[in-house]
């Protein structure tokens, strides 16, 4: 694994836990854990279990006992290593959003198709596909339930930069980001609500926002923003929100939005999909629960249904608790961990792929344009 930051500590969790919770057919053994500090990444492998530790990723690729790579770096180093460790016969997983330009999603994009042909699998980490009720919401579209489908109403809410003075941290520098709340929380409300249709957009307009255009710089990285403690400030260069409406191929129109300015608002990434049969709703700050209208019962006693997504029968929780014990945040990257692990395998391709990946980049780049041209932009 390469960075082991808030997401390289997520994925170690799940390479841990996943074989003691899932069959699997392999068992992944945790071998190296790659940063840029020697002692700080020495510290992170002893910590989050890692065997061994190195300050230089290209030396592991060479090395025959290593065959998976998983890319927690931020956004403008996964395009290096992604293509380097697949062309090194690795199979690679990767954080999202997949790259920090579409240059870079088509490169990686190409080389995961020419590894593909040695049988080597490259997916993308868009891990909330993997929270239940998100996979049982595409279940029930899937099966029809909701009917033909006219409505998304898509949102992810965050706040933790509405306070000024929030330190400048790698996540609002372009050059590292590639964007702001668009790339980083708005790319998972595209794959997600694609994900449940099972459909693409086709066309954008939107706008982008910056409330804070100067912060303190981070004197040191931890948790989301790290600590600002230098006096210094710098230019923020990302948006710190972006709203867009969609029309999907399939006929659907959608409305996006992503900010981390939503006060109050953590990590609520919220969809509502209203189909000609019923309607589905999901928050997930209330992640165990799938909210759905059945349209074709009676309207007597017809109304929006809490489903609490904890059965043995939805997707992913007969490996864990009883009805009724919950799973978190940390569950859907278990989740990815198995598909990934799964795939890998038995010799399939897992999802979303890297073409999925450059895909959810070209209607970020479609928003980009669209914003600074206030035009509606194929993707
Ligand atoms: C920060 O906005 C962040 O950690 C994202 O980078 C993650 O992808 C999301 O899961 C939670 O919020």
């Amino acid at each position: 694994m390469v960075g082991h930051a808030f997401m390289g500590a997520a994925h170690s969790q799940a390479w841990r836990v996943a074989p003691h919770f899932f069959d699997l057919p392999v068992r992944p053994v945790m071998s190296v854990l790659c940063g840029r500090d020697t002692e700080r990444t020495a510290a992170a492998a002893e910590r989050l279990g890692w065997a061994e530790s190195t300050s230089d990723w290209k030396s592991v690729l060479e090395r025959d006992d290593v065959h998976v790579v998983d890319i927690c770096t931020p956004g403008d180093t996964h395009a290096e290593i992604a293509i380097a460790a697949l062309e090194a016969g690795k199979h690679v997983l990767c954080e999202k959003p997949m790259a920090n330009s579409v240059a870079e999603a088509v490169a990686m994009a190409e080389a995961a198709a020419r590894a593909a042909e040695r049988g080597v699998r490259a997916m993308v980490g868009f891990s909330y596909r993997r929270v239940p009720a998100l996979s049982l919401a595409r279940d029930l579209v899937a099966q029809g339930r909701l009917g033909r489908i006219h409505h998304v109403r898509a949102q992810y809410l965050q706040d933790w930069i509405v306070d000024p003075a929030a330190p400048l941290s790698w996540r609002l520098d372009k050059e590292k980001a590639g964007s702001g709340a668009l790339g980083d929380i708005g790319a998972h409300i595209v794959d997600a609500t694609q994900f449940i249709l099972g459909d693409t957009i086709r066309e954008v307009t939107g706008t982008l926002q910056t409330f804070v255009s100067e912060r303190p710089l981070a004197s040191a990285h931890s948790g989301l923003s790290g600590t600002a403690a230098t006096g210094q400030t710098g230019p923020v260069t990302v948006d710190d929100a972006a709203l867009f409406l969609a029309r999907f191929a399939g006929g659907a129109v959608g409305s996006f939005e992503a900010t981390r300015f939503a006060n109050g608002r953590k990590n609520a990434l919220r969809i509502e999909v209203n189909g000609s049969a019923g309607s589905l709703a999901f928050d997930l700050e209330d992640m165990n629960v799938l909210q759905f209208f059945d349209g074709t019962e009676d309207p007597a006693v017809a109304g929006y249904r809490r489903i609490l997504v904890t059965e043995p029968g939805h997707p992913y929780v007969d490996a864990w608790w009883p009805a009724g014990h919950g799973l978190g945040y940390e569950h859907a990257f278990t989740h990815q961990a198995v598909d990934f692990v799964r795939a890998v395998a038995e010799g399939t391709d897992p999802a979303p792929s890297f073409a999925d990946g450059l895909q959810v980049q070209c209607v970020l780049a479609a928003v980009e344009e669209s914003a600074g041209t206030r035009t509606w932009q194929q993707v």
